[in-house]
């Protein structure tokens, strides 16, 4: 075996967005495509001699040979082990769990998430830090400063080692370890739940379905629910992960897991829905003929947290994304614990977990996680809610509207316009910035504007700022409007409008939703210009 040192040049635009380098998979086919990036996420890291990596993705297209290129590379660069998933199989919260059991440097997963798979799809690649969370900002642009002036790589010409076997093999010096997948993840959630009391449930008669959607999280929800737990078999549908996901787009909202919802609205519905996307770091959970918003999800799960083992000593505070509902923030106010209010992508989490400060997080966009690991958690949000409903005994619907009645209602939706012109867009984002100076006092339809601004972050914790994190108009009665553009996205922009109005009186708690935030439409509308700047008349995705 020799370490072999290639020549390369730049590719451009491999920087991070929200969530990792995300391109198509014809980019990352091209050579030294994925190869550059690696390079430059090691010379990020420096000297990696006896440290140990964690490598592993969601079983998407292309997963297999980049998981060998990788071994290749970091064999070249000098770590001591590399773990690695079965079959080239870890999810994104497997992947942090595995980094914080294993005392790793870090870690790399492979996915573009909730992007569509397959040759004519997306891939992607994030490196995770030491606490098991996606890098922070400063690293992610070092890496891609790197990437700007590369000239070379280094990678051993080793042959593959065989990821299907579990066990020990080698790569030059450096000890290639095929773990299994589910297993460190699997005790971690035995650790914070009360499986006794979810497997008496579903010995009671309880059913459920858990739609893996072709993606990564079906081998973890088949050996937790239905090995584990008792759950009966065929609880989990769309199980085993495949390179295209089966045609399945796997981001988890009503739209695409059409299967789910049709199954959860008919006569014999089961008592309990859920789904999570490619990665497995998404839930979306759903009771019968009865939609949760993953607002509300965090709200209702910080508000009884205390049914779960492992959250029985209290929450330290609740983190949420700017756009997501402030839902959770009553919540915290109730336990008296703070709610901080970060922007968008679990990577602004990491400090706020690390430092003490908040025990759940959560993301409008079917995301909610706790100090547990440091990325969002599909699985864990499920379990949570298996818990819940197992302590309470009540179905889903009755949880969540007795949360209403308790806390008043933040209605809630998120309207996306997808693939749109990238100028356009960012036409459309200068122009609603040009305009915030002067809309506090504002009359707009039925509401007037309290406060108008482009949100900016300082971390409590590190003092990182952050700008430009979305647009947001808040009104004199709480509701708001925000706007920003997708950074997950490889086709044009993606228009994010999110929608949130408070409703205190619970007669007002049974308006259909879209209904319910119409009057909020009409102010974004009359605001950015939608329809005209972008030639869409309504929006593509409705969460
Ligand atoms: C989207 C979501 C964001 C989430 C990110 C990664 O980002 O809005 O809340 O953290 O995806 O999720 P954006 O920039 O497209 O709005 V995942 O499950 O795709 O890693
Ligand atoms: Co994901």
């Amino acid at each position: 075996m020799t370490i072999l040192t290639v020549a390369s040049t730049p590719f451009p635009g491999q920087r991070p967005g929200t969530s990792g380098l995300r391109k198509k998979v014809t980019v990352f086919r091209q050579v030294g495509y994925l190869e550059n990036f690696v390079q430059s996420v090691f010379d990020t890291l420096g000297d990696c001699s006896g440290k140990t990596l964690v490598l592993g993705g969601d079983g998407r297209f292309h997963n297999r040979a980049a998981v060998h290129t990788i071994l290749r590379m970091a064999a070249a660069h000098g770590f001591a082990k590399t773990l690695v998933g079965q079959g080239g199989i870890l999810s994104t919260p497997a992947v942090s769990c595995v980094i914080r059991k294993h005392g790793a440097l870090g870690g790399i997963v492979l996915s573009a998430s909730h992007n569509p798979g397959g040759p004519d799809g997306d891939f992607g690649i994030k490196y995770n830090i030491g606490n098991g969370g996606p890098a922070p900002e400063q690293v992610t642009e070092a890496i891609y400063r790197h990437t700007e002036s590369i000239t070379r790589y280094r990678i051993s010409d080793g042959a593959d080692v065989n990821l299907n076997r579990l066990g020990a093999d080698r790569i030059e010096q450096m000890q290639v370890e095929v773990i299994d997948p589910v297993s460190d993840y699997a005790g971690l959630m035995q650790d914070l739940f009360d499986f006794d009391a979810i497997r008496a449930l579903f010995a009671g008669g309880f059913r459920m379905c858990f739609d893996g959607m072709g993606a990564v999280s079906g081998p973890y929800a088949t050996t937790i629910l239905e090995g584990m737990l008792g759950a009966p078999a065929g609880s989990v549908i769309n199980g085993v992960p495949l390179e295209d996901f089966g045609g399945h787009h796997p981001d988890p909202n009503p739209v695409n897991a059409a299967e789910l919802i049709a199954l959860m609205a008919g006569a014999d519905a089961p008592d309990f829905g859920a789904a999570s996307d490619g990665d497995g770091d998404r839930n979306m959970i759903v009771g019968r003929r009865f939609d949760v918003t993953p607002s509300d999800s965090l709200a209702i799960l910080a508000a009884n947290a205390g049914v779960a083992p492992g959250y029985r000593a209290g929450l330290k505070g609740i983190a949420r994304s700017m756009p997501t509902s402030r839902a959770a923030d009553r919540v915290a106010a109730a336990l008296g614990v703070p709610c901080y209010e970060t922007p968008t992508g679990w990577k602004f989490f990491g400090t706020l977990l690390d430092a003490g400060k908040a025990t759940l997080c959560g993301e409008e966009s079917y995301g909610t996680g706790s100090d547990h690991i440091r990325e969002k958690d599909g699985l864990w949000a499920v379990l949570f809610w298996l818990n819940l409903l197992a302590a309470t005994g009540k179905p889903v619907r009755q949880l969540v509207e007795e949360h209403w009645a308790r806390f008043g209602r933040n209605y809630y939706s998120r309207h996306d316009y997808e693939a749109i012109d990238s100028a356009a867009a960012n036409a459309l984002m200068a122009a609603l910035r040009e305009r915030l100076a002067g809309l506090a006092g504002q009359t707009l339809g039925a509401y007037t504007v309290d406060f108008a601004d482009d949100f900016a972050y300082t971390d409590p914790v590190d003092g990182a700022v952050s700008t430009q994190q979305g647009v947001r108009v808040v009104m004199r009665d709480g509701s708001r409007v925000v706007f920003r553009l997708s950074g997950t996205g490889t086709d044009g922009a993606t228009l994010r409008v999110y929608l949130e109005r408070y409703e205190a009186d619970p007669a007002q708690h049974h308006l259909p939703t879209q209904q319910a935030l119409a009057g909020l439409v009409a102010v974004a509308e009359q605001l950015a210009g939608i329809a005209a700047r972008t030639g869409r008349a309504s929006p593509s995705v409705i969460t």
